[in-house]
């Protein structure tokens, strides 16, 4: 039994200098949008957090001019080894400025400051330095001394990885020589805004990164605007095939990162206690709202009680609670809209007959959270198999044969991420030979690394981002899949 009595550790919530007013950065200014205010709201406390402005379509407009002007004008005359500096100048800012960014994280998007201060921010600096070091070496990749970049290119990121994800976006578009406007997420907008000073104190040229706060709305005003030239999403399926169609016929290059249901298989033979904290990093990492999340269990047969008893000793042990207290392990839902989806289909997965077992954590009085959850003796048909939960609830399904256990993890509309945990060697790289999925974990899960390409099959999108395959999605070469 835990005992749930404890001294909270609290970060300085001052560190994270909050503005009542945060404005959209367009052409090197940050302007007074056309758009109506929104406001951003702590899930930790479900209280407003500030009021961002957001931009119309006249904005739009300016500020893919201004991007356009960017790319023609000083930024594609730059050689690579300059545009390099420049992403160094970022990751370094981001580096200097990290400790504020990881706290304004945790406030805006509710997720624990551990991960922040240790995940988020540091990986978001890497992502930088990564790329600015391909910027002035993409000769190296195969196509020519001098690969062409695309132009001006659109993008749309989600509210699970805010920094993180505009990371993903910008460094690998402007280290192969493109120019950007990126549109936040209406509940995540805070931290990009703060990387817009970053960037404004690096001195890039004005145009070449413009941040377009906004709701889907301007999402889609700007990935079908004929000004951009490439379109990256990362978002729910459902309008990830919305901007497929709708870009279909255009020509444009697109790459969409989408949702995932992945299959964290465990063998017999694999070191339970690993398996464990692989299990626990799957599926309560950033409260399960993770694309790549190892949101199925599948498990043999002969240890699959065993494994369940440990599982549950330990997500017990699980802190739910305040983002910005340094023992907190699982933090807050990002939005009330998200809370209860988790909500309904938890409830869905009882109803059909799951086995629910609740961890006893307490929950903060007020804010957006959900107790850690498994669902034991799931089968393959019910919602809590087939759809993304996004929350930190583990579906629990067993397997006799490997054979059985790739069967069960294929059956997926999905193919993003997949973990297997054996001794054998020689199993895990049979199984990762035919499962369906972009990214393969061997005894760990949830590992990320810039050079790395990460991406999905079926309908968890298609490209790659991060690596030379990341790089080649940015420049007017169709060799992505081969560079992967
Ligand atoms: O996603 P949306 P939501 C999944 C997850 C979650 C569900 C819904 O299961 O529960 O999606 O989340 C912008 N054209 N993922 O509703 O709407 C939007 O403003 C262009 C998995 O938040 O897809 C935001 O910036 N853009 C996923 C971004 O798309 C549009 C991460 C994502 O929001 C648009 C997020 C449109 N028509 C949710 N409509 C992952 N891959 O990790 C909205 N947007």
């Amino acid at each position: 039994v835990v005992d749930w009595e404890y001294a909270p550790a609290p970060e300085s919530e001052a560190v994270a200098r909050v503005k009542e007013r945060y404005l959209p950065y367009i052409d090197g200014k940050f302007i007074e949008g056309g758009g109506d205010d929104l406001i951003t709201v702590n899930p930790g406390r479900g209280e407003d957090l500030a009021t961002v402005s957001t931009v119309d379509d006249a904005d739009l407009d300016t500020a893919i001019a201004a991007a356009r002007r960017a790319y023609e004008g000083p930024w594609s005359k730059l050689s690579g080894a300059e545009r390099g500096k420049y992403l160094f100048r970022i990751a370094r800012g981001i580096a200097e400025r990290a400790r504020e960014l990881a706290v304004l994280e945790s406030l805006d998007n509710g997720k624990p400051i551990k991960e922040t201060r240790d995940f988020d921010v540091p990986t978001a600096a890497q992502h930088f330095f990564y790329h600015a070091g391909w910027a002035d070496k993409l000769g190296y990749l195969g196509y020519g001394p001098n690969p062409k970049s695309l132009g001006v290119a659109g993008q749309v990121i989600p509210w699970n990885f805010p920094l993180l994800m505009a990371a993903w976006k910008i460094a690998p578009a402007l280290a192969a020589g493109n120019t950007v406007v990126i549109k936040p997420a209406e509940t995540t907008p805070l931290s990009i805004l703060v990387l817009a000073e970053i960037i404004a104190d690096a001195d890039l040229p004005p145009g070449v990164v413009n941040i377009v706060p906004g709701a889907g709305d301007v999402g889609a005003s700007l990935v079908n605007h004929p000004g951009i030239d490439k379109v990256a999403f990362t978002g729910s399926t459902a309008v990830g095939k919305q901007i497929q169609q709708s870009l279909a016929g255009t020509g444009r290059k697109l790459t969409l990162e989408l949702g995932g249901k992945g299959a964290n298989i465990v063998f017999a033979d694999a070191a339970l206690d690993q398996a464990v904290e692989g299990i626990v990093n799957g599926i309560f990492f950033n409260a399960g709202q993770v694309c790549c999340a190892g949101s199925r269990l599948l498990v043999q047969e002969p240890v699959a009680e065993e494994l369940l008893l440990r599982l549950k000793d330990r997500a017990e042990t699980l802190r739910v609670g305040d983002p910005l207290d340094k023992n907190t392990d699982v933090g807050a839902i990002n939005s009330s809209a998200q809370l209860t989806k988790i909500t309904e289909l938890t409830q869905a997965g009882v109803d059909e007959g799951a086995e629910v077992w609740r961890s006893s954590c307490p929950l903060p009085d007020r804010g957006f959270y959900v107790t850690p959850t498994i669902l034991a003796n799931a089968s393959a048909t019910m919602r809590i198999a087939r759809e993304e939960i996004f929350g930190p609830v583990l579906t629990v399904i067993t397997f006799r044969t490997p054979d059985e256990a790739l069967a069960k993890a294929n059956n997926s509309p999905y193919g993003l991420s997949a973990g297997v945990w054996t001794e054998k060697g020689s199993r895990a790289m049979a199984m990762a030979a035919r499962l369906q999925a972009g990214v393969i974990w061997d005894n760990t899960f949830n590992r990320f690394d810039p050079a790395a390409a990460f991406g999905g099959y079926q309908e968890s999108g298609f490209g790659r981002e991060g690596g030379p395959a990341g790089l080649a999605a940015y420049l007017d070469t169709d060799d992505e899949a081969v560079l992967g």
